[in-house]
């Protein structure tokens, strides 16, 4: 894959937005959906996604929706801090396959860090199952609320 290529829209994220494939969801609006990366890094990793918009990565996206996805990647980002209460925050955005892009729709990575606990790698690790992620999803959710 290259960094200027057409969009594909039977990438996986795609199919999350269409529902044809499963995720578990922490927040939807028109704008973006967030849901709970199955490789997780770290434990509440989430992802957020946009909405309405067909872009492979940053370079890719309208800058009339840039602003209004990057406000609800904030949203996202202090509900996962007042719901898991981490002791940092990493956020990562991948462009192109040579800079660790697996996925092409365009994504931020929202993960939790605490202070004793070694980062995962990017890419790597096992797939979590829905019982394992859904009971940070559940306290990310309530702090939305
Ligand atoms: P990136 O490598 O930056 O393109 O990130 C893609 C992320 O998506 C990676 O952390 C693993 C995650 N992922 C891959 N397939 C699925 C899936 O089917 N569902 C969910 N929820 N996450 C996925």
């Amino acid at each position: 894959m290259t960094l200027h290529a057409p969009y594909d829209p039977g990438n996986i994220f795609a199919q999350i937005l269409r529902g044809t494939l499963p995720c578990i969801p922490v927040y939807e609006d028109d704008v973006a959906l967030a849901f709970m990366d199955v490789f997780p890094q770290a434990d509440g990793h989430v992802l957020v996604i946009p909405k309405q918009v067909e872009a492979r990565t940053i370079l890719d996206m309208p800058e009339t929706h840039l602003g209004p996805y990057m406000q609800q990647v904030q949203t996202v980002a202090r509900a996962v801090e007042k719901g898991l209460t981490p002791d940092g925050l990493v956020l990562t955005q991948f462009n192109g396959a040579p800079a660790g892009q697996t996925v092409f729709h365009l994504h931020v990575h929202i993960i939790p860090r605490w202070s004793d606990v070694p980062l995962g790698r990017h890419g790597d690790g096992k797939m979590a199952t829905p019982d394992q992620l859904e009971p940070f999803a559940s306290r990310i959710r309530a702090a939305l609320a």
